[in-house]
Parts: structure tokens; C-alpha cells; sequence
């Protein structure tokens, strides 16, 4: 491997206060092997690290830090996978040490952004009647891309969920159909978990 061909193999870091506690840690991604990373941050003194997938060929990217319920404690989204059009990342949750967030399936999450023209893959967070803050996915398909430019429309789902304890549990969910890419129910703006 030369130095021009190599992928980012870290160490990258981002900031994110883990444990709510309104102190900053930092944490620390770095390539641990082939297809393998290791999330590192020390929480109040205590070190913990955790395993994840990661993509070689396409190289390190920072995890997000993003608020999925709005306690406070910040979750990690970390990119697993890196495709043309198609993120994928697992979320982590900070409980005595970093853990992966269990989806509804009780199975480690993982959650798609991007998916090109054809797809529409993303997530977003919204406000609460209770003054919490709920996470939501957005998984939908174009209807006709042969529509004119500007004009396609998506048909899908936007499914809401409720995160608590490090897993998240189906809250509602809304199907919808041919809808613009400008309509709320198609839009995913993941700076609003931010
Ligand atoms: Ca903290
Ligand atoms: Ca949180």
C-alpha cells in the first residue's frame, strides 16, 4: 500500500458529551484491521472502546454525535458502510461504557442515508408534545423516475421511534405515497438530531 493509495486509517476524532453531564469528551475512531474499527473516549475517567464494521477501501469518517431522545447524552452515529450513493452507520449509546443501540428487531441498529435519486434513505429527529424528542427514519422509493427533473415523487415510509434504555421501540408509523422530495414526510435533515 502506498501513501498515496492509502484510505484514512485514523485516528479521527469528534467530540460529544457521552454521559450528559455537560463535560466534553472527546472520542477517537480509529482502522483497527481490515474492515474493523475501534470507537475509544474515557468518560469521567474510565476508558471504553468498542468493536465496529468499518469500510477500508472507502477509509475513516468521523462518527456523528446527535441527541436521538433529547436527555442530553449524546448517541454516536458511526458510518460502517460507505457505497456510491449509500451510507450506512451503526449508533452507539453511552451506559457504563459504549454500547451499540438495539432496533425494534432487538438486533444491533443500522440505519441508511442517501440512496441516490431512486431512493430516499435518511433519518431526522422532531420535538415532542412533552417537550422530548423523538427519532425518526424515512425509507421511500421513487415512483417514475423517468418524470421530468424536479417533478419525481416518492412513495414510502416514515417510521417514528422511541429510544430509551439503548434500544428503540416503533412509536408510529406513516406510509406515504407520490409525494414531492420537498414534503415533510420525504424530507430526513439529520442536522435536527444535532
Ligand atoms: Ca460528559
Ligand atoms: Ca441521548
Amino acid at each position: 500500500m502506498t501513501a498515496t493509495a492509502a484510505p484514512q486509517a485514523g485516528p479521527v476524532t469528534t467530540t460529544a458529551d457521552l454521559d450528559g453531564n455537560g463535560e466534553i469528551e472527546t472520542v477517537t475512531t480509529t482502522m483497527a484491521g481490515d474492515n474493523d474499527q475501534v470507537i475509544s473516549a474515557t468518560v469521567n475517567g474510565v476508558p471504553t472502546s468498542i468493536h465496529l464494521p468499518a469500510d477500508t477501501q472507502a477509509g475513516l469518517q468521523a462518527p456523528r454525535a446527535a441527541d436521538l431522545n433529547g436527555d442530553g447524552s449524546q448517541e454516536l452515529l458511526v458510518p460502517t458502510s460507505v457505497g456510491a450513493n449509500t451510507t450506512q452507520f451503526a449508533a452507539l449509546h453511552y451506559h457504563d461504557g459504549l454500547h451499540q443501540i438495539a432496533g425494534p428487531d432487538d438486533k444491533p441498529l443500522t440505519l441508511a442515508e442517501g440512496g441516490g435519486v431512486a431512493t430516499k434513505l435518511g433519518y431526522n429527529c422532531s420535538d415532542t408534545e412533552g417537550g422530548g424528542r423523538a427519532f425518526g427514519t424515512v425509507t421511500a422509493e421513487a415512483d417514475d423516475l423517468n418524470a421530468p427533473s424536479g417533478q419525481v415523487t416518492y412513495t414510502g415510509t416514515r417510521t417514528v421511534y422511541t429510544l430509551r434504555d439503548g434500544a428503540l421501540t416503533v412509536q408510529d408509523t406513516t406510509p406515504f405515497t407520490h409525494r414531492a422530495d420537498t414534503d415533510p414526510l420525504v424530507i430526513a435533515d439529520p442536522a435536527t438530531c444535532s
